[in-house]
């Protein structure tokens, strides 16, 4: 039995129970209705680059599907769904001339949610930034400011009628150490200036969409997502010990502090210094409504003088429990991770993505029995349970995903659904785990009927 929990809620808001998805892992429809291409679509070409040569052209369909998709996301019985907007889809050069059919095509969907009773929350970048940018410089170069503060204006303008929830960026500790120093990711560079440029011009993105935001959005509430993970050391050796702490300061430090405390870490308001003007620290530290929570597992780090920032990424020891794709298992991680970002950053805290990858299949029967994510499922929602319980400020839940998805590097080797997509017919086959996911959010309104105070079911 859990630690029983305080009556007090911080809100009296119901809790938010959802799922996310974003546009280049679901959408498919790569040059359909005028949309342009992204640095994804381009390094996805790149021989070697992606598990099969697989790419996003495909994906779910979600593009011409988002009907069915939203009637799975009705019958789960979530208040809320996560999506992103496709960039190159609404902006094909990424600036100048709106793409109509591509902006119509968010219009359908969020009036499709708004019929089924579910809150639209609108992620404003998922990694797709338009190739035509790129070509332009990209995020290394300090115009991207101004590139993305018009776009999130269009969005807000496009949207904002019937949408309040925004989030200017997903996790870009993520997408800046892996696009840029590592080249894992799109647009696949290992250049250290190019990983510090990125850093400190998304950060200055990240107000410039805030102040955008809050000019074209009455009573908008915008926040950003982060994936906050504890950093550990491959091994005891100082030298491991040490390329940790600086997956620590990339990883979790170098955009949340700047963004919601107004200043870099020291050692890192150093590297930035040559790209750093005077105003840029409050320039990305517009206040904002809600801190999204991204979380799966702890990650490791080893020393690599050959790597661009001196380390490399390790995997978790063998002998730790780990998922279906080797991440390894911790859910106290993320109950410590939950109560140190609410206590750090003192905002609300949704959990915009949790879940768990494998290699699910449908059985004779076209049953997919994913008992290993109902578990993981159970154990991280008790563990986030037990973090509001010591006091820490949760308000929602997001399951990482609704469906089955291009899992970047990955492709589609590696399913963290609870739909399981068929990619040879596109059918949605809901999984146990969705079934499980239904009931735990029909278990907690009932509770909440009863009890508006009652917090959520563990
Ligand atoms: C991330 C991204 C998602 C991933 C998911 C599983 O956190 O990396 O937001 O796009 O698909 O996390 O890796």
């Amino acid at each position: 039995m859990r630690e029983q929990y305080r009556k007090s809620a911080k809100s009296d808001e119901p809790f938010v129970w959802g799922a996310s998805t974003s546009a280049y892992q679901i959408e498919g429809a790569a040059t359909a209705d005028g949309r342009g291409p992204s640095i994804w679509d381009t390094y996805c070409r790149q021989k070697g680059k992606i598990a099969n040569g697989d790419t996003g052209d495909i994906a779910c369909d979600h593009y011409h599907r988002y009907v069915e998709d939203v009637a799975l996301l009705r019958d789960l019985g979530v208040n809320a769904y996560r999506f992103s907007i496709s960039w190159p889809r609404l902006l094909p050069r990424g600036r100048g001339k709106l793409n109509p059919l591509g902006a119509t095509f968010y219009d359908r969907l969020i009036d499709e949610l708004l019929a089924a009773g579910i809150e639209p929350w609108i992620c404003l970048y998922h990694w797709d930034l338009p190739q035509a940018l790129d070509d332009e410089g990209g995020w290394p170069h300090r115009d991207s400011v101004g590139w993305f503060a018009d776009y999130a204006t269009l969005v807000g303008h496009r949207y904002g009628d019937r949408v309040k929830r925004f989030a200017t960026f997903n996790e870009p500790g993520v997408f800046s150490l892996f696009g840029y120093a590592f080249g894992w990711q799109a647009p696949g560079l290992t250049d250290r200036q190019a990983f510090l440029r990125s850093v400190h011009h998304v950060n200055l993105a990240h107000g410039a969409a805030v102040d955008a935001l809050r000019g074209a959005v009455r009573d908008a509430k915008i926040g950003v997502i982060h994936n906050l993970q504890p950093c550990h050391a491959a091994s005891d050796k100082p030298e491991d010990q040490a390329a940790a702490a600086t997956l620590d300061l990339y990883w979790n430090r170098a955009f949340p502090d700047p963004q919601m405390l107004g200043y870099y870490p020291e050692r890192l308001a150093d590297e930035l210094a040559p790209y750093t003007l005077p105003g840029d620290l409050a320039a990305m530290s517009r206040p904002i409504d809600w801190f999204g929570l991204n979380h799966y597992s702890p990650i490791y780090a080893r020393a690599d003088q050959t790597g661009v920032l001196g380390f490399a990424w390790a995997g978790p020891p063998p002998d730790l429990p780990h998922s279906g794709v080797g991440w390894h298992v911790q859910p106290e991680a993320f109950r410590d991770t939950l109560i140190a970002v609410s206590e750090r950053y003192r905002l609300p805290v949704y959990v915009t993505e949790n879940g768990t990858g494998g290699k699910d299949a449908p059985d004779a029967q076209g049953r997919v029995a994913d008992g290993d994510r109902i578990a993981y499922l159970d154990a991280y929602i008790g563990a986030m349970q037990e973090a509001r319980a010591r006091g820490a400020d949760i308000r929602g839940y997001f399951v990482w995903s609704l469906l089955d998805n291009f899992e970047w590097g990955s492709g589609y080797r590696d399913r963290f659904g609870l739909v399981y997509v068929d990619y040879s017919t596109l059918r949605r086959i809901p999984k146990d785990s969705y079934h499980w996911y239904a009931a735990h959010i029909a278990s907690d309104a009932a509770a909440r009927a009863t009890d508006p105070h009652t917090p959520p079911k563990p």
